[in-house]
């Protein structure tokens, strides 16, 4: 019998704005979102990357760009980033699609992009070519890029192909097809994983700075090894559903224990030795129940 939770249903807020949101990234395979944070909250996550921005050298790497820079770790760098993680209308779309596939999702990584002037077109990819299992019509994994600076077709702004998570993966893309998202401080595009998109050439004399944070089924492996990012005694301190978007609890049945124990005992210590525990969900601990219960009246 598996231990799957094939029961679980769509856990969707209603919230009618998220499922517009939903219909049309599911129908295009984009949206952007415009004026979802306060300017003065990018400001302050600027200002809290600047010193790391500062210290990091550019990626090198055919597909992270020579002209680039590219920085993990983004909600230590910036605490103000983590209410960009946990923002409501995020966490309902996320809900929405990746919800049916697991039981809980998860933070796949975060990236502090910057493209700085001369940086080429990226090559144009899936976000979840990664995972070596097609599987289409169901989606692995989400991405939102908050633009902390004007995305302009000019600097840099993301470029997408709608509806190519429709078609097979091809490199050569139909150039007439393709938008850019050009979107304010504040603004923020999500895309499919299966969306082809690819950052766009810098042709201008200033650095794009955006700010991608992906979500995941919470089954899957995460890109950004969130526990070295975030060891114990760094996640302790973050708010209680970041440490769990993060991976700090168990996805049941039993995916992510320490010592049989969800993460989070960690949080107050290493204990030498503890008991461990069944980490299943309420359904399958009734069918086990009924389980042994028939077979004592049998
Ligand atoms: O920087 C961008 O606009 C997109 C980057 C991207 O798609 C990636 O690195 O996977
Ligand atoms: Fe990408």
């Amino acid at each position: 019998m598996p231990l799957t939770n094939n029961a679980k249903v769509n856990k969707n807020t209603h919230d009618t704005r998220v499922m517009d949101y939903v219909s049309r990234l599911r129908n295009n395979g984009y949206i952007i979102i415009e004026d979802l944070v306060p300017r003065l909250m990018i400001d302050q996550i600027n200002e809290e990357l600047r010193p790391s921005f500062h210290q990091t050298p550019n990626s090198e790497g055919l597909f992270w760009g020579f002209q680039t820079k590219r920085m993990g770790r983004v909600f230590t760098k910036s605490p103000t980033s983590q209410a960009l993680a946990t923002h409501p209308v995020i966490l309902g779309i996320m809900e929405d699609i990746l919800g049916p596939n697991c039981e809980k999702f998860q933070i796949n990584l975060t990236q502090a992009i910057r493209i700085e002037p001369g940086e080429e077109e990226q090559l144009m990819h899936r976000d979840d070519e990664m995972f070596p299992w097609g599987h289409p019509g169901s989606e692995f994994m989400i991405n939102a890029m908050w633009a902390l600076d004007e995305f302009t077709a000019e600097n840099g702004a993301t470029v997408v192909w709608p509806r190519s998570h429709l078609k097979p993966v091809q490199r050569e893309v139909p150039q007439e097809e393709l938008v850019q998202a050009e979107m304010k401080p504040g603004s923020v595009l999500i895309w499919l994983g299966s969306t082809q998109h690819g950052g766009g050439a810098n042709r201008s004399r200033k650095a794009r700075t955006g700010l991608t944070i992906s979500y995941s089924l919470g089954w899957l492996r995460q890109a950004e090894n969130q526990y070295l990012a975030y060891p114990p005694e760094v996640a302790r301190e973050f708010p209680e559903k970041l440490r769990e978007l993060i991976g700090y609890k168990v996805h049941r049945p039993n995916l992510g224990w320490y010592e049989g124990q969800e993460p989070e005992v960690l949080f107050e210590g290493r204990p030498e030795s503890l008991p461990a525990l069944d980490l299943v969900p309420r359904d399958v601990e009734l069918m086990i129940q009924e389980y042994l219960a028939g077979k004592q009246v049998a």
